[in-house]
């Protein structure tokens, strides 16, 4: 039998599939029931110093079939209610929590905070596709240097995954910067930045207006930027590892990105209405290994990589 174990920044976890951030999370409750799916961790919603109301609907529009826009406007209770009521250290998996801030000092606050709740290992949003300006205004991995900044500040309070965005040119840059600043883990890829529009009532679909991409039709270009990560981090010397997402929606997807070198994968959009659909995933995952005779996940992690060289 397959044995899924994998260690990710020092955390052992049974198998590689995690919950993604913003998928399933939004309550205490709706978390506990994710941690009995099967998933190997869970990682919240993005948590803010203070609360967010998020965006007016609609916040979620289904594009094409499995393939989402949305613009949640990082819905959140703010870190003091978060921590009050959110399970980071209850549950039989880990928890990861998921931290967004404008400033590195924020950013740090947040890791400090979480830190000391219990976390030992946080994500750190880099990449949301459309903050409004009063929300930041940019997307902080778009620059490496800010990504990185960011890196180094929460770095100091516990291990961080830095969470890119696909809407760059070149991802390896900044998951380099993001890692030499200290990053235990790099995940991407966060939504694509979209549009769609009513032609009736003319209008953008989203109560945003901006929003982003995610679910199916995504996944070839998360594969792209895993790929590309992961030959940029391994060129510069460097063996952070890599989380993968984007459009994973059976247990194919989840070999698809371990394939091209992620150590651990995030499933999110697939798992609306079908929560259960996760554990189907991570059997899938074990049921391809035994056929192709793979013990461990090392066995197979990267043959993409190896094929481009
Ligand atoms: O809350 C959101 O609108 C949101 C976030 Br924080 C994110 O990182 N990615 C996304 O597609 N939506």
């Amino acid at each position: 039998m397959a044995n899924l174990r994998v260690i990710l920044a020092g955390l052992v976890l049974e198998n590689p599939v995690m919950l993604a951030s913003g998928i399933l999370d939004s309550t205490p409750g709706i978390l506990q029931r994710m941690a009995e799916t099967g998933a190997g961790a869970l990682i919240t919603k993005s948590i803010s110093l203070q609360s967010r109301p998020g965006y007016p609907g609609p916040t979620t529009v289904e594009v094409a079939p499995g393939t989402w826009i949305n613009a949640m406007g990082l819905p959140n209770p703010g870190l003091e209610e978060f921590l009050e009521e959110f399970p980071l250290t209850e549950l039989p998996i880990p928890v990861i929590p998921n931290l967004v801030a404008d400033t590195p000092e924020e950013f740090a606050t947040l890791a400090a905070g979480v830190a000391k709740a219990g976390a030992v290992l946080a994500e750190v949003n880099l990449s949301c596709p459309h903050p409004k300006a009063a929300y930041g205004g940019s997307l902080t991995a778009q620059d490496p240097e800010a990504a990185a900044a960011v890196v180094a500040a929460t770095a100091e309070h516990l291990p961080v995954i830095a969470k890119l965005t696909p809407n760059i040119t070149d991802i390896g840059s900044v998951a380099v910067a993001c890692a030499q600043a200290g990053a235990a883990a790099i995940s991407a890829i966060n939504t694509l930045a979209a549009l769609d529009v009513d032609p009736e009532l003319e209008r953008p679909l989203l109560g945003n207006g901006y929003g982003g991409l995610s679910g199916i039709a995504t996944r070839p270009i998360g594969l792209r930027k895993v790929l590309e990560t992961v030959q940029a981090l391994r060129a510069a010397g460097l063996e952070t590892p890599v989380i993968g997402m984007g459009g994973i929606s059976d247990g194919d997807d989840v070999v698809r990105y371990l394939l091209c070198g992620a150590h651990t994968v995030q499933v999110g959009t697939s798992l609306t209405g079908n929560p259960e659909r996760l554990g189907e995933m991570v059997n899938s995952l074990a049921k391809w290994m035994d056929h192709k005779g793979y013990g461990t996940l090392a066995d197979f992690r990267g043959r993409i990589v190896e094929w481009f060289e």
